[in-house]
């Protein structure tokens, strides 16, 4: 009998029955976008959700970003991890800044706080840590250097929605915070992103910059982008809202489950929840070391075989691309800790539905 194949990831959603009342709604009131409804009332319900001041929906995580980048008016160097997906540092080159690389901690696989000081210069003006696989970044080291050398701190959150430590949302810390409502997302849109910001003044200058740069139908103050999410999108964010402590739930389960079976197989290390008060379980990566019988890469092979498809987050290293591997802060003996991790790296397939016999399934196969 032909085993299923299994993936990385399975969107969240909701029975289409009842989506349909929304897109009734749309249809009746015929507006699609430009902060229509939809798009106001889930700005509101996802401040109280994930309890933050204000937040500024957007397209996707990557414009947002670059708008983000913008907001600040942020130029020069940024300080930013190489272990990430692409769009991290991409939206420092759509604004003509220059990325930095910094090699990340061994524990959490986030920026390493005792190596960002070396890498400051008279240009840096800001530092750009991601919460990698939504585990918390040392928040509070990466402040103080910050507020010791006057720097900026956007967090890219693509991966940190609903992640929570003791002092409430992981989403509260640097100046602003960056989310993904893509379809691989815990939360998810369809496509879909936010910033998180912490007074009225920066939501109102990311909101113009979102739309052009309008302030009203005569005033442009920036040259602004078109980064508004539709109302459709907005429609599915509310309907998901509604499902996402059962969806969160259900993930923990799934990590609970890997870890435990995972346990004395020789080779294998799972990361811990270290920062984390509410953990959101976006992703399960696995590290493979030398006591292992198999290379990463031959393992990666042998679970794709098996119609496993695992994925290799985040191989290649981003500043191993060649828009960024000239670079003087790219450079191997730079990044080390980057470049073990993204060899030995492994992400299994983790999302609501994912069922007991797929884990064990999965599991087998590693154990070999
Ligand atoms: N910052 C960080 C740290 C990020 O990780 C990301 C995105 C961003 C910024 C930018 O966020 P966005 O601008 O996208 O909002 C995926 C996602 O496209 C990307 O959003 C995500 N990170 C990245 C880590 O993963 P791919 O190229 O690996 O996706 P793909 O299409 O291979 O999908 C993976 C698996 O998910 C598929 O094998 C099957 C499943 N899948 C995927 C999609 C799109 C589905 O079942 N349904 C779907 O609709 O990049």
């Amino acid at each position: 009998m032909k085993k299923e194949n299994i993936f990385v990831t399975r969107p969240t959603l909701p029975p289409l029955e009842e989506f349909v009342p929304y897109l009734q709604q749309i249809w009746d009131n015929k507006i699609l976008t430009n902060g229509g409804p939809f798009h106001q009332q889930l700005e509101k319900e996802l401040c109280k959700y994930l309890g933050v001041e204000h937040i500024c929906l957007f397209t996707n995580c990557t414009i947002a970003l670059v708008t983000a980048l913008q907001a600040l008016r942020i130029n020069g160097e940024v300080i930013t991890t190489p272990y990430s997906f692409v769009a991290t540092s991409h939206s420092l080159l759509w604004n003509g800044i220059k990325p930095i690389f910094v090699d990340i901690d061994p524990i959490t696989l986030n920026l390493d706080p005792a190596k960002i000081e070396a890498a400051i210069t008279p240009q840096t003006t800001a530092i750009m840590p991601v919460h990698c696989y939504g585990h918390p970044c040392d928040v509070e080291a990466i402040q103080k250097i910050a507020d010791n050398y006057n720097l900026k701190v956007i967090y890219d959150a693509a991966h940190a929605f609903g992640v929570q430590t003791q002092t409430g949302s992981l989403l509260n810390y640097g100046d602003l915070s960056v989310l993904s409502f893509h379809a691989t997302k815990v939360f998810n849109t369809f496509e879909g992103g936010a910033i998180v910001c912490h007074d009225a003044k920066t939501k109102q200058r990311i909101d113009h910059l979102k739309n052009f740069g309008f302030v009203d139908e005569v005033t442009v103050v920036a040259a602004g982008i078109n980064g508004k999410m539709s109302e459709i999108n907005a429609a599915m964010g509310l309907l998901q809202l509604k499902d996402i402590d059962s969806a969160l739930q259900k993930r923990k389960v799934v990590d609970a489950m890997y870890r435990q079976l995972l346990q004395g197989i020789s080779g294998i290390s799972c990361l811990q929840n270290t920062g984390e008060k509410t953990a959101n379980y976006a992703y399960f990566p696995i590290l493979l070391s030398q006591d292992y019988p198999f290379s990463r890469d031959e393992l990666y092979q042998k679970m794709h075989d098996a119609g496993i498809y695992v994925r290799r987050y985040f191989y290649p290293l981003i500043s191993e691309f060649p828009m960024y591997r000239g670079m003087p802060s790219a450079a191997f003996a730079n990044l080390k800790v980057a470049h073990q991790t993204a060899n030995s790296v492994i992400c299994l397939p983790i999302y609501p539905e994912l069922e007991m016999q797929d884990i064990e399934r999965i599991v087998n196969l590693i154990r070999g």
